[in-house]
């Protein structure tokens, strides 16, 4: 009996986590600069500055899901270049010995678009389906893409995959025929953005976790680098490949479940509550002398009094 009821979606706990979004903000901006003497005028406002700020946001949080716009699976294969990008699912781990003992990677990619420019991410979740295993229970990883890739209309029911057609991604190629990886079976970062542990059949999902954020964060502020995840599996022991659900699977498809916080419509709006009024004075005095993105209005790097005066011309009470 699959364990895996324990990993399904519950959602994102928006409350529990809202907290971070200021943090989060303050890593975008760099360098970090201080004005200590305009500092100390204000230090008594912080702790309920940061209170403010986080109550504020927390109101206007946002959640989007994404489903996945292209995923395919690179199959590794000495003799041909095999591919499965329309098929209804994607691969990740080793085949058994009959089979080759060979990988098989996934590729996925979201777009993002639906998040507005400007927007702080907050919370992550990537939601899979696995709809076929061996055997075991084998961690899962999914590394953030570093090359684009193509989704070609090869289809087989199987992981040995079709033929693969053009534009197709495979173990050799990122863009079947013509342009292949620079090293066999994708380009991604070492470092897995999230794993998983993946038993029995079932719903599972990945994070929210610091890096997930980082990536999606990433691919709202520069579209072009949305090269997606590569999703590795267990690639030491025979078997331990899983199937997952591809896009054209439909209502099982990958899930990407972002939390954010959309930009003010108005800039002197520090606290985003859609008023400039007194409880925007708190959190840009709290910044002051900080390059903190909400605070500095006048985005020249430091929050100060020029920040403060847009602030009053535009004071809506
Ligand atoms: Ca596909
Ligand atoms: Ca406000
Ligand atoms: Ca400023």
């Amino acid at each position: 009996m699959p364990t895996n009821h324990l990993d399904c979606w519950t959602g994102p706990v928006i409350g529990a986590t809202v907290g971070v979004m200021p943090c989060s903000s303050d890593l975008r901006h760099v360098p970090f600069r201080t004005s200590a003497r305009a500092a100390k005028r204000f230090t008594g406002s912080v702790g309920c500055a940061i209170a403010c700020l986080v109550t504020a946001h927390a109101a206007m949080a946002d959640t989007a899901t994404l489903y996945s716009v292209k995923d395919a699976t690179m199959i590794q294969d000495s003799s041909g270049e095999w591919a499965l990008g329309a098929a209804y699912n994607f691969y990740a781990g080793r085949v058994g010995e009959n089979a080759g003992g060979t990988f098989r990677r996934g590729l996925l990619q979201f777009d993002c678009s639906a998040i507005p420019p400007g927007s702080v991410v907050t919370i992550v979740q990537l939601k899979l389906n696995m709809s076929n295993t061996q055997a075991g229970t084998h961690t899962v990883g999914i590394h953030k893409s570093t090359m684009e890739w193509g989704e070609g209309t090869s289809f087989a029911f199987g992981g040995g995959g079709a033929p693969a057609t053009e534009h197709d991604a495979t173990w050799n190629y990122r863009f079947y025929p013509d342009v292949p990886w620079p090293t066999p079976g994708g380009s991604f970062v070492a470092t897995a953005s999230a794993t998983k542990s993946i038993g029995g059949v079932g719903s599972y999902t990945f994070g929210s976790t610091f890096q997930m954020v980082s990536d999606v964060q990433g691919w709202v502020d520069q579209p072009g680098t949305n090269m997606g995840w590569t999703v590795k599996g267990n690639e030491t022991t025979l078997q331990s490949v899983k199937r997952f659900d591809a896009r054209e699977a439909g209502a099982t498809q990958p899930q990407l479940i972002v939390t954010f916080t959309p930009p003010p419509s108005n800039p002197a709006d520090v606290n985003n509550d859609g008023a400039v009024n007194a409880s925007d004075l708190t959190p840009l005095l709290a910044a002051w002398g900080t390059p903190n993105a909400a605070a500095d209005i006048d985005n020249d790097g430091i929050v100060d009094a020029q920040d403060l005066a847009q602030v009053l011309a535009a004071w809506t009470g």
